[in-house]
């Protein structure tokens, strides 16, 4: 199952086409700062908006005085919630099914939330006048840690619902609780553990905003957004502002990182719209960093315990969660399927169980709303730490070997598809080979020869293993939907007639390199060269409708309807090959980039001189039409199961517990792949998140609800010095339902490495008895563990 693509090579203009290594086609755009971002955009006459927002977690707001705002140099409108509530805009729908306030009217729930909003020339008056806002605040005791939310005397955070007496937000299960139980009543060993995987952030490079551009005469909007789904934004601002969908236009264009931090709409989005439609003039807004930390889409915040069930010898049978989530005040992330923590689902892993069930209760606390993917397709980056650490917990209580724990319980490769037992159906894998590899390339029992001789000295070296499979690319519209919408994706190619073509998508790329994969893919199936396929995203007027990009689902997706629409225009290419050839379709040979005559390879005619017969003087076989293009509207069947084996070795330093992460083997299994090259830096990209997950990142706050993590300067993320060279390997498990076997990657890293690095760092501190310690591991917390003296973050 080892095997790379020879056809690799570097120069973009040569051939061979179709996967391989190659450059990346938007590349040169950005490496000379040629790229156009949102906050690039400048209009005649265009005017900045600031939004003010609460110092405080939680208050009922007494008054508002905006007169000296208003009366501050160049400043042209001042906006509160009140003024929106009288047009009905004060509140807007989430993309999980629940509201959240543009501007507050009654109640700020969380520190940095939106109270008002200025207008002005230019960006300095706009800030400047948020200063002279004045508003009367009456503070209420907030709501911060999540245990507490459903003490019976909490405040209650939302009584703008209707009967809202307490702090709950959703319930939900699945497994099978009683068989469950049973399993864990008649098994040898049950060893359980408490985890909390921290409130962490995307912290994109760019941080979010809009301009907009509401045109009074034709009723025209055009909005330039930061956001990873333009299509699904702009039916939701069609359903909110009651503007017709068609005179909407929502751009995304060259995003500087999502992470899923650009997928919920943001008050600041709705907020421009309107400043634009009352000043009626172009309005940007344009969040700074702390802007970015404190209100937007955080990720994570679960609260887990976890129980798995185990014969002595080291047969896995069960596994039980129960989870607390906290959702901040608001809703406010996107999920395909009914309960915001659905893809938990996976939290059995890559093993063949026989029973389990996971409860979760979700709760609001006074933090900022969220819970979004990042680099997570909706909760399965939890649902892996918590099976990836349950499964060392087993190995430390067995004194059996982690690796070996794992390659005996794997799914087996005959049992795919597997159903699992909360019924996800993993559509392939072949898990020993993969893990196989990374040990490997490890030299694993080498490693753990050089950790003994280390541990005889004093020193603390750890090595940690992780498996992951995860389930991306939401996904069949039968069971997923974002508020009704269904998650097929749509593509349009078009071929000129000098055969270049143009193909447009419904997903939008915010830096994984769309431009080059999807014309790597279109390129495979009619093999005109990648150089010479337009790769048009982000425009709604000029992109097919779909749902856009987050939860890897753009390659399982949106990549699936690229290869069928090709394929469906080679269809067409055939038959007018069979007229200019004269023969019958069935005569015709198919090869890279020509149709041959069978048996007589002298007799051809390429793609480019069938686009020009399509569009050109002559007669077509009967019953064609002109031109060559078509379109295509792909809903998945199932979703795709990456796989992946990491192992991780750290060296934590007995005197300051600062811990080195030494060296990082990551072998992905992504099925066929496009471009190594991209899913390489896909890869390096999601592993350094998960060395700022693991050791240092978490957005916290003290007692009275005060956001600790505002800046970049509290809010730690790791740069190239925090992290080793990475070693990557492979091994490729077509996926059976995806035209081209394709499977996602772009979260697979983010997915399975903080596992393997607490793993590591825990393994480290074996001789101090250590069993789990909570990320992030900072040395402090390190310390702590070596004394111990953990405690819960
Ligand atoms: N690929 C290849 N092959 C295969 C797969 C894949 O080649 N097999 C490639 C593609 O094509 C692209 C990439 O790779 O290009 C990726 O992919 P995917 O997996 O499909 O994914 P997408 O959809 O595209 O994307 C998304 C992701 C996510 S989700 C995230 S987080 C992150 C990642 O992506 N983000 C980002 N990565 C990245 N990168 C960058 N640069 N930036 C960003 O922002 Mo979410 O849910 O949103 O949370």
């Amino acid at each position: 199952t080892v095997h790379e693509r020879v056809d690799t090579f570097h120069d973009n203009d040569q051939k061979p086409i179709g996967y391989g290594r190659m450059l990346r086609k938007e590349d040169p755009r950005f490496v000379r700062g040629r790229g156009r971002f949102v906050d690039d955009i400048q209009l005649p006459g265009m005017l900045h908006l600031a939004i003010l927002r609460s110092p405080v977690a939680h208050a009922r707001i007494v008054a508002i005085d905006t007169s000296a705002a208003e009366a501050s140099p160049g400043v042209k409108a001042v906006v509160t919630g009140a003024m929106l509530a009288q047009q009905g805009l004060a509140w807007m729908p989430t993309l999980s099914n629940d509201v959240q306030a543009v501007l507050a009217t009654d109640k700020v729930r969380f520190q940095g939330q939106e109270v008002a909003f200025v207008v002005a020339e230019d960006r300095y008056a706009a800030r400047d006048a948020l200063e002279l806002i004045d508003v009367e605040y009456d503070v209420l005791d907030p709501v911060i840690d999540a245990r507490r939310a459903l003490e019976p005397d909490a405040p209650v955070i939302r009584d703008d619902l209707e009967g809202k007496a307490n702090n709950h937000c959703f319930d939900w299960e699945t497994g099978d609780e009683a068989a469950t139980a049973a399993v864990f009543a008649r098994a040898d060993v049950v060893v359980s553990q408490d985890l909390v995987y921290p409130r962490v952030h995307p912290a994109p490079m760019e941080t979010c905003g809009a301009v907009a551009d509401f045109d009074a005469v034709d009723g025209r909007l055009r909005l330039w957004s930061t956001t990873q789904a333009p299509h699904a934004h702009r039916t939701l601002y069609a359903l909110v502002a009651g503007i017709p969908e068609h005179k909407i236009q929502v751009i995304s264009p060259d995003i500087g990182g999502g992470f899923g931090n650009k997928v919920p709409i943001y008050p600041g989005y709705v907020c421009a719209i309107v400043a634009s439609i009352v000043t009626g003039k172009p309005v940007k807004w344009m969040e700074d960093r702390s802007e970015n930390l404190i209100s937007t889409g955080f990720a994570r915040d679960y609260i887990m315990r976890g129980e798995i069930a185990a014969t002595r010898d080291g047969r896995i049978l069960a596994i039980r969660t129960n989870v607390l989530a906290d959702h901040g005040a608001f809703n406010g992330t996107a999920a395909p399927v009914k309960y915001p923590a659905g893809f938990f689902g996976v939290f059995t892993g890559s093993y063949d169980i026989e029973a389990a069930y996971c409860k979760m209760t979700a709760v609001y606390t006074n933090k900022a709303p969220g819970g979004v993917a990042y680099a997570c397709s909706f909760r399965i980056t939890e649902a892996v730490y918590l099976v990836e650490r349950i499964v060392d917990c087993l190995a430390d209580e067995l004194g059996m070997d982690p690796a070996e724990l794992r390659l005996k319980n794997f799914i087996r490769p005959e049992q795919f598809p597997y159903k699992t037992k909360t019924g996800w159906v993993y559509d392939s894998g072949n898990y020993e080979p993969t893990m196989r590899l990374a040990m490997d390339m490890a030299g694993y029992a080498e490693l753990r020869r050089e950790q003994e001789e280390k541990r005889a000295r004093g020193e603390l070296m750890g090595i940690g293993i992780s498996f992951f499979t995860e389930a991306v690319g939401a996904g069949p519209r039968k069971n997923m939907d974002i508020l009704g919408l269904g998650m097929a994706d749509g593509c349009e190619l078009r071929v000129h007639p000098t055969g270049k073509a143009v193909v447009r998508l419904s997903v939008q790329s915010q830096g994984q390199g769309h431009e080059t994969t999807f014309a790597q893919i279109v390129a495979e199936e009619i093999g005109i060269p990648p150089a010479d396929i337009e790769v048009l995203h982000g425009d709604t007027d000029n992109t097919p409708f779909g749902l856009g990009t987050y939860g890897s689902r753009s390659t399982p997706v949106s990549g699936a309807a690229a290869a069928l629409v090709a394929r469906k225009v080679r269809d067409k290419a055939r038959i007018i090959a069979s007229g200019m050839l004269e023969v019958s379709v069935a005569d015709l040979e198919w090869e890279k980039g020509a149709f041959h005559v069978k048996g007589d390879p002298g007799k051809s005619v390429t793609i480019q001189d069938i686009a020009m017969r399509a569009h050109g003087a002559g007669d077509l076989p009967e019953g064609v039409e002109g031109g060559l293009e078509a379109q295509i509207c792909y809903n998945p069947s199932n979703l795709t199961y990456p796989h992946g084996a990491y192992i991780c070795v750290v060296d934590v330093d007995p005197g300051t517990a600062q811990v080195k992460v030494r060296r990082f083997i990551a072998v992905d299994d992504c099925g066929t792949r496009i471009n190594p090259m991209i899913i390489e830096g896909q890869v390096h990209g999601g592993l350094t998140d998960g060395v700022g997950m693991a050791l240092m990142e978490m957005i916290a706050f003290d007692e009275d609800g005060n956001c600790l993590g505002a800046s970049l300067m509290d809010y730690l993320i790791p740069t190239a010095l925090e992290v080793p060279d990475w070693e990557t390997g492979f091994t490729v498990t077509p996926s059976p339902h995806h035209p081209i076997g394709a499977k996602g990657v772009g979260e697979s890293a983010t997915v399975g490495s903080p596992p393997a690095i607490v793993n590591a760092v825990v393994d480290a501190l074996k001789p101090f008895g250590v069993r789990h310690a909570d990320m992030p591991l900072t040395p402090s917390r390190v310390w702590d563990a070596m004394r111990g003296q953990a405690r819960p973050p």
